[in-house]
């Protein structure tokens, strides 16, 4: 079976949004048939879509063998453990996992669709993306570079290891 490296966005803004993420991370490096390669810094980040608290986001990478629907149901099953109660669209949540990256495969599935198609505009992704691999381009053979310079790192605020330990 083949490895791929993919890229999973983290996203929490309820209900101790450091602690959600701190711990998503661990669940992630728990995953069966994968590795946790990499955690980016935690951000704080203003939210897109209806009025609701800051988001805490960060972005893992991860080595697995695991196909990409079946790495999906893995997300979902986390995003359900940490009681995500799905309400409105983009609306505030305990844990959101997008699986942003899937190697350099491009899939257009009802259930999913790689690259994350919102990923292009999101400094709570690209930004976060970029300190784990600067040197990335997606399949559409697009430096992840280019994107950051479209980008502003408006509404972001990278949080340090020592901040990480405060409650928002
Ligand atoms: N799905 C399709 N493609 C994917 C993918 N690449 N990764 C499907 C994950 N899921 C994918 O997701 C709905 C369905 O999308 C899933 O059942 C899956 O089969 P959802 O998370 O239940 O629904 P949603 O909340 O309506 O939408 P979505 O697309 O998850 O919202 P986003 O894009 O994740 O946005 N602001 C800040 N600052 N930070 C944030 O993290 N997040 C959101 C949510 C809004 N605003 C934010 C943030
Ligand atoms: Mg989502």
């Amino acid at each position: 079976m083949s490895r791929v490296h993919s890229y999973i966005g983290l996203g929490s803004n309820l209900d101790a949004p450091r602690e959600q993420v701190e711990r998503a991370f661990d669940e992630l490096a728990r995953l069966p048939h994968s590795r946790l390669l990499a955690r980016s810094p935690l951000y704080r980040s203003a939210p897109v879509g209806p009025p609701q608290p800051d988001y805490i986001n960060a972005v893992a990478q991860l080595e697995t063998t695991l196909p990409p629907l079946e790495l999906l149901d893995e997300l979902q099953r986390l995003e359900q453990a940490h009681q995500r109660v799905r309400r409105e669209h983009w609306g505030p949540r305990t844990l959101d996992l997008d699986l942003l990256l899937y190697g350099e495969q491009t899939i257009d599935h009802p259930r999913l669709q790689v690259p994350h198609p919102e990923m292009p505009r999101r400094a709570f992704v690209l930004y976060p993306l970029a300190d784990i691999t600067p040197e990335l381009t997606l399949p559409s053979n697009t430096p992840l570079e280019s994107l950051l310079a479209q980008c502003p790192f408006e509404g972001l605020e990278r949080l340090t290891s020592d901040s990480q330990h405060r409650e928002p």
